[in-house]
């Protein structure tokens, strides 16, 4: 069963909508059987053809058989399916030598997107430095892993093909940051850095063609209701080659140089 979920744009997306499939079909299976039996019983047991309750009951043991068969099957699918895949994701993180680090951080109601720079170090931040028009991340550009340090709104580029290593946090409420295509979803918790990977496999470009939409873009959304603007928590994610990802990597150093570091906002 495929077409009824959005595309699927990165390396895991293929086991985890399998295992959605599976989980429908016994769901499927289930309403039909039960409800089969409830519309059975109805007329089998109707009023008129009994109309003195039986005080025994039903004497089978057909149906402790089904139920302990249902069970078996849900078992089934949570040690043998959901319990690996679930695995899959909190066991093997990639490191952070091979992967695209990135820090993202929600706010009412934006993404801010920060990236290391060539050092690879993440610059400090403090909050009393937040200036939600200047410095949205309250990064501290004296602080010399933060010189090199690319800060982006609602703007996430990533290239194919190479693991990606998310920071996720929240400067206010509790946000839920979703990627469909990428089958990420991850709540974004003020206080608490949650680390969440995926390997993209399709670029912008390929996913354009694919649609048959030059237009067509990656969404960021916030699957959290976390207040009045929630509707308009959007980003953008750009998955790019890895030339095109280093040339604009090089945009926004050069950005960087030009402005002194405070262009956050573009
Ligand atoms: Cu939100």
């Amino acid at each position: 069963m495929t077409g009824w979920l959005p595309e699927i744009a990165s390396a895991h997306g293929a086991a985890l909508d399998r295992a959605l499939d599976i989980v429908h079909v016994l769901m499927l299976v289930l309403f039909v059987g039960w409800g089969s039996f409830f519309a059975y019983v109805l007329v089998r047991f109707r009023k008129k053809n009994h109309p003195v309750a039986s005080y025994t009951g039903v004497t089978s043991h057909t149906s402790t058989w089904l139920e302990g068969a249902v069970a078996v099957a849900e078992a089934v699918l949570l040690v043998g399916l959901s319990i690996p895949l679930w695995a899959d994701r909190v066991e093997r993180f990639p490191s952070p030598a091979e992967s695209t680090v990135v820090r993202v951080v929600g706010e009412q109601f934006a993404w801010n997107i920060h990236y290391p720079g060539p050092d690879g170090l993440f610059g400090r931040t403090d909050i009393s430095l937040i200036d939600l028009q200047s410095n949205p991340l309250g990064l501290d550009r004296e602080d010399p892993a933060a010189k090199d340090d690319v800060t982006t709104v609602n703007q996430l580029h990533l290239p194919v093909d190479k693991p990606v290593l998310i920071h996720l946090s929240s400067k206010d409420v509790i946000h839920s940051f979703a990627l469909q295509e990428m089958r990420v979803k991850q709540d974004a918790i003020p206080g608490i850095s949650t680390p969440v990977w995926f390997v993209p496999t399709v670029t912008t470009d390929e996913m354009r063609e694919r649609k048959g939409n030059p237009e067509y873009n990656y969404e960021i959304s916030c699957a959290q209701l976390c207040g009045l603007g929630h509707y308009r928590m959007r980003g953008f994610l750009t998955i790019d080659t890895a030339d095109e990802f280093q040339t604009w990597m090089d945009e926004q150093e050069a950005q960087l140089t030009e402005s002194g570091g405070d262009d956050f906002w573009q």
